[in-house]
């Protein structure tokens, strides 16, 4: 009897540290200011030693009333945009825009090859397992806060960080 309540306990123990495990890279934090939530931010390792990379979340809107997300900042960062890809000729190029609407009742999603809160001035280069407090600021004048992984990019659509050095 000891010893299947013990063979118990280690099953469970085993299940916690596959979902830690696999909650490492897609934690789902999730930051909310009355009908605004802001989940799944992560923030792409950037190439090298570089001090410029992208931010990405899911920004979803439970009002009733259209939103925009109208400026970004985020910890260790000089400076954070809001940037958009575009296909221009053939080229994806990407260009900073002053606001990205939330429809009422409806989300946005900020990932690569599309909207993303570009980071610039980065003090030190984020590493993969790192967290970064992101605040993305909204036209009602809330800022939503939430904990941003560091995650690998996945090369082909790595734009975003190729960006603004050429
Ligand atoms: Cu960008």
């Amino acid at each position: 009897m000891n010893t299947q309540v013990a063979v118990r306990a280690t099953l469970v123990a085993a299940t916690a540290v596959v979902i830690m495990t696999a909650g490492s890279t897609r934690m789902a934090v999730v930051a909310q200011s009355d009908s605004l939530t802001v989940h799944d931010a992560w923030v792409r390792e950037p190439a090298g030693d570089r001090n410029v990379t992208a931010a990405f979340a899911i920004v979803e809107n439970g009002g009733a009333v259209q939103r925009a997300i109208v400026g970004a900042t985020a910890d260790g960062a000089e400076k954070a945009e809001l940037h958009e890809m575009k296909m221009v000729e053939s080229m994806m190029q990407m260009r900073p825009v002053q606001r990205i609407d939330v429809p009422a009742h409806g989300k946005v999603e900020l990932k690569p090859g599309g909207l993303h809160v570009m980071l610039f001035g980065l003090q030190k280069t984020p590493r993969a397992g790192d967290t970064i407090r992101l605040t993305l600021k909204f036209d009602d004048g809330a800022s939503v806060s939430t904990v941003a992984q560091v995650r690998k990019g996945d090369g082909m659509k790595d734009q975003e960080s190729k960006g603004r050095d050429k």
